[in-house]
């Protein structure tokens, strides 16, 4: 409560709310809006927060403004998804100079000083790069392809965030145990469904023998699938879809057999943070570094599993 973080009490309209400046990278996937609905049904006045919440539409510059703005308003907490890892020494040291906790969620920071944050959670997106390349050769070898050479190409996320460099390198190290997997090309698709759905447009144009697609995550795959279809050829079949995130609409793309798998991605951080925020407020240690769990949903699992899925 605001005694406890050093508040002032008698303010009227905040009264004994915790405040949270939420900087919210955007808007941009099924997996963002999961997120952003995982934060506003958690922070709550009847739970005992006020949530700002900012939307930086995938700017960084948008987001550093946000942060300056929850410091000026003096919040309790502020909490950070950044679009991307680098560059925010300065405004995180303002932050600290300010006396504000700082929390990371999903993408992660890179800086030197690592007191410029209380904590992260989020995912481990290396991991889910190995984890596609692992179901890829499974999948492969089963369609006895093991020694086919395999043409690939990339949709990848915002380039410089911790997803799109986690999976774009997860799967590449994976692809040297392959020596017959080629990657034709990689482009960012920006998250978006109609970035990823453009961008594979221009690959279907440049290359006419692709074998399968990864995508960086399911809205780009959503995307590739319609540019694929225009174009002629049956996803999932004439080229595997491989993606990442696992929403509620990649198990209906699986279900319609049009993608093949998806390696989730959890976002509803939302309540791990309240009990971050919980903890601190009771001058508990917290963990620096909370990786969430996560697991591959393959298209056979999809029809069983769809009413299952919180997101
Ligand atoms: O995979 C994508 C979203 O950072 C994990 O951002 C997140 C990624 C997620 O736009 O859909």
């Amino acid at each position: 409560n605001t005694q406890t973080s050093g508040k002032d009490a008698s303010s009227k309209d905040e009264g004994d709310l915790i405040v949270v400046g939420f900087s919210q990278v955007g808007a941009e996937s099924d997996w963002r809006t999961a997120n952003t609905k995982s934060f506003q049904s958690t922070f709550t006045e009847e739970a005992g927060y006020k949530l700002l919440f900012d939307d930086a539409q995938q700017k960084q510059e948008n987001q550093i403004k946000a942060i300056r703005n929850f410091i000026q308003q003096d919040v309790d907490y502020i909490v950070i998804a950044p679009v991307v890892e680098t560059g925010w020494e300065t405004v995180l040291g303002e932050a600290k100079e300010a006396g504000i906790p700082v929390i990371i969620v999903d993408r992660m920071i890179n800086v030197s000083d690592d007191s410029l944050f209380t904590c992260w959670v989020g995912s481990n997106f290396k991991q889910e790069g190995y984890d596609a390349a692992d179901w890829l050769a499974e999948y492969l070898e089963k369609q006895g392809r093991s020694e086919e050479t395999i043409n690939i190409v990339t949709l990848q996320g915002t380039i410089g965030s911790s997803a799109q460099i986690g999976r774009t390198e997860g799967f590449a190290e994976k692809m040297k145990e392959h020596p017959n997997w080629v990657m034709l090309d990689r482009q960012t698709g920006e998250f978006t469904q109609s970035k990823g759905q453009e961008v594979m447009e221009s690959f279907l144009k440049s290359y006419d023998d692709i074998d399968v697609v990864i995508a960086e995550n399911d809205n780009m795959a959503f995307g590739a699938i319609d540019a694929i279809k225009a174009a002629g050829k049956v996803p999932g079949k004439d080229i595997i879809i491989v993606s990442f995130d696992a929403v509620k609409a990649a198990f209906e793309a699986m279900i319609a057999g049009d993608m093949n798998v998806s390696v989730e991605c959890n976002p509803l951080h939302g309540p791990r943070v309240a009990e971050i925020i919980q903890k601190l407020e009771k001058g508990e240690q917290v963990e620096k570094l909370q990786y969430v769990e996560e697991g591959v949903y393959p298209a056979e699992t999809a029809a069983e599993l769809i009413n299952t899925r919180e997101y």
